[in-house]
């Protein structure tokens, strides 16, 4: 059983934080992480878990105490932020993992600021390799995916987690991958060629689970 704290930095303010509108509404952020809730999905039942958008709300120095892991997902707009929770959870002695966009491009950034656990591509090859090692008590670790996963087996994201009222909009995935050979997008290099869909009853559930968790 492990206490895990999972973490979403901060972005800095762009065109897309949208900071004057969330002010204005009384928001926090646009739409909420998919990739960090799917993650905390894929982690064993018996773990304890607290999760904090940090653009939404942050951690309480008495979540730090309490954890004995702490993991982060970052997109690269995130940088500042990720590589500073990184470095804090080095200082406070504690066990650090990340996955994402963000290291899985690069990933000597996260392994140079002090990460032990690199869980880089998508999750749902990845994590069972990090829990694996974690079982053997291996103290670090890159775990890498040579295939992409079939998203009809990937589980429904903890919708639970997210305190719903500070953002714009929800929102879910049904696709991944793309045909297409745009220069300035790295989704192919990311999630390959070749579209994967969701069964259209996983996302029929995907949004019944939003519509009766937030009736709003
Ligand atoms: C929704 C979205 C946004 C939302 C943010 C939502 C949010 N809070 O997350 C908005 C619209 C704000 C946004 C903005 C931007 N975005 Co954006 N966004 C996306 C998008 C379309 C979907 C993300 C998503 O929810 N995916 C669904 C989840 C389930 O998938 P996932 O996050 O990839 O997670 C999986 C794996 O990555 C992995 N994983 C993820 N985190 C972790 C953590 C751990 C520990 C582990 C083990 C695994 C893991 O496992 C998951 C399950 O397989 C992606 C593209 C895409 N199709 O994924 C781009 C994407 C993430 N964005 C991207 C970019 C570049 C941007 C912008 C910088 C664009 C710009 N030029 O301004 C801005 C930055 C924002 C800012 N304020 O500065 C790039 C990131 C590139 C990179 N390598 O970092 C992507 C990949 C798109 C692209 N075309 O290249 N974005």
């Amino acid at each position: 059983m492990m206490k895990a704290l999972l973490l979403y930095p901060r972005f800095p303010k762009t065109f897309w934080s949208y900071d004057e509108f969330m002010k204005i509404a009384g928001l926090k952020a646009s739409i909420p992480p998919l990739g960090i809730i799917t993650v905390a999905a894929l982690l064993p039942s018996d773990w304890e878990i607290r999760f904090y958008d940090r653009n939404v709300s942050p951690e309480t120095d008495a979540d730090w105490q309490w954890c004995d892991i702490v993991i982060l997902s970052a997109m690269i707009a995130q940088k500042q932020d990720f590589l500073a929770q990184i470095q804090k959870a080095v200082q406070l002695g504690k066990k650090v993992a990340v996955g994402g966009p963000y290291p899985t491009s690069i990933p000597e950034a996260a392994l140079n600021a002090g990460a032990n656990y690199l869980i880089l591509d998508e999750g749902e090859i990845t994590v069972p390799l990090f829990l694996e090692a974690i079982a053997q008590n291996q103290q670090q670790g890159i775990f890498r995916a040579s295939e992409k996963p079939d998203v009809t087996k990937s589980p429904m994201p903890r919708f639970d987690l997210l305190k719903r009222d500070n953002y714009f909009m929800m929102a879910i995935q049904f696709s991944r991958g793309c045909p297409f050979n745009c220069e300035f997008c790295d989704i192919i290099n990311l999630y390959g060629r070749k579209p994967r869909t969701k069964e259209p009853s996983q996302t029929l559930a995907e949004l019944q689970t939003l519509y009766l968790n937030f009736p709003n």
